[in-house]
């Protein structure tokens, strides 16, 4: 699965390509062990999504970031555990929170277990990357317990703006850089720490990183609008389905012209059925995604702008590169 993400990267020479992939093996047995217990079932239901794939990008941006100080630093590779445990954690409870079937294209661990074993699970997880983490030192404890509880308050936010059309674009703005744009950035500021680069690098890292999770997220959006069920790995239209409305939405919803007839159709709830295919059709077929890309474009474009401020090499490269993937996967323009 890590293959994609290179892909996406086209990571700038064949050596640094295999330097990158080296590490990230280093970084899947780590996981591995970092999610074992003495209970094996425990263990199978700690190692159930870890096997299920992901594109490990959190680790990936780890890594990468590691170029911008001493890349060989061991501490990357634990570094890089524990943001993908985090990350591994929050989509545990993710899936009880929206009553998810499905991640990463298997029944999720609630509807293969129940929600006790995911909660728990994620919650057994988290202290794992705490662990981890106090390994590493005081302030890298510091910096990913405070990511987590900007994650917890981002989708304590969505929860409470969930089918809720009246929510502003602000308001969104401040849940996605809360629940994805933090860890993205911390997982940027950690590969900077652990490498030993420069204060001011490690800040520009950290404001890249921000920049660069808020372009996932809304690409991420506008897909699940745009891509078909078979891209996606689940039906389109599925946070509009759940009552989260996204940016295009929210644009559409705020529209002089039309957002009265999509507030009158939303005014029942989160739609399904026929209400959802015509909600759907109003979001796509005004200029809601042309706004929402261009959003995408103005994070890519300070991604870019702080990824142009790094020293020449691998970083720069890939980071560029990255960005430039984000914006064209959705549409947009970098
Ligand atoms: C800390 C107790 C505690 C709970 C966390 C549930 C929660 C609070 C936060 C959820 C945050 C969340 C799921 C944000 C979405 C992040 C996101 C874009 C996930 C998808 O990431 P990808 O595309 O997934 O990198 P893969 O499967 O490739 O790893």
């Amino acid at each position: 699965m890590t293959r994609a993400v290179l892909q996406g990267l086209a990571a700038p020479d064949a050596a640094v390509e295999r330097e990158i992939a080296s590490r990230l093996n280093d970084v899947e047995a780590a996981l591995e062990k970092a999610v074992r217990s003495d209970s094996d079932f425990v263990t199978e239901a700690a190692s159930y999504l870890v096997n299920a794939g992901g594109k490990r990008f959190r680790p990936m941006l780890v890594l990468l970031s590691g170029y911008l100080g001493d890349p060989t630093d061991p501490r990357l590779v634990q570094g890089s555990v524990a943001v993908e445990v985090i990350h591994l954690a929050t989509l545990y409870h993710d899936d009880v929170i929206d009553e998810a079937e499905f991640r990463r294209g298997l029944p999720s661990v609630n509807s293969r277990w129940d929600n006790t074993v995911a909660i728990l699970t994620g919650d057994f997880l988290f202290a794992k990357a705490s662990e981890i983490a106090s390994d590493l030192g005081t302030d890298v404890t510091k910096l990913l317990a405070r990511t987590i509880a900007i994650l917890c308050d981002g989708q304590i936010r969505e929860t409470e703006a969930a089918g809720r059309p009246e929510t502003t674009v602000d308001a969104y703005m401040e849940i996605i850089r809360r629940k994805t744009a933090a860890l993205i950035a911390a997982s940027c500021r950690l590969g900077g720490m652990m490498s030993d680069a420069s204060s001011e690098v490690i800040e520009a890292l950290d404001d890249f990183g921000t920049a660069l999770g808020m372009a996932f997220q809304l690409s991420d959006d506008i897909m699940d609008l745009t891509s078909s069920e078979a891209e996606l790995k689940k039906i389109p239209g599925q946070d509009v389905k759940e009552g989260v409305y996204t940016l295009p939405v929210l644009v559409a919803l705020h529209d002089p012209r039309r957002g009265a007839e999509l507030r009158e159709l939303l005014a029942g709830g989160p739609p399904d059925g026929e209400r959802l295919a015509r909600a759907l059709e109003m979001v796509r077929s005004d200029g809601a995604l042309g706004l929402a890309r261009a959003e995408v474009s103005r994070h890519v474009r300070r991604a870019k702008d702080l990824a142009g401020g790094f020293a020449d090499g691998p970083a720069r490269e890939a980071f560029l590169h990255l960005a430039d993937f984000l914006a064209a996967r959705c549409g947009a323009l970098a």
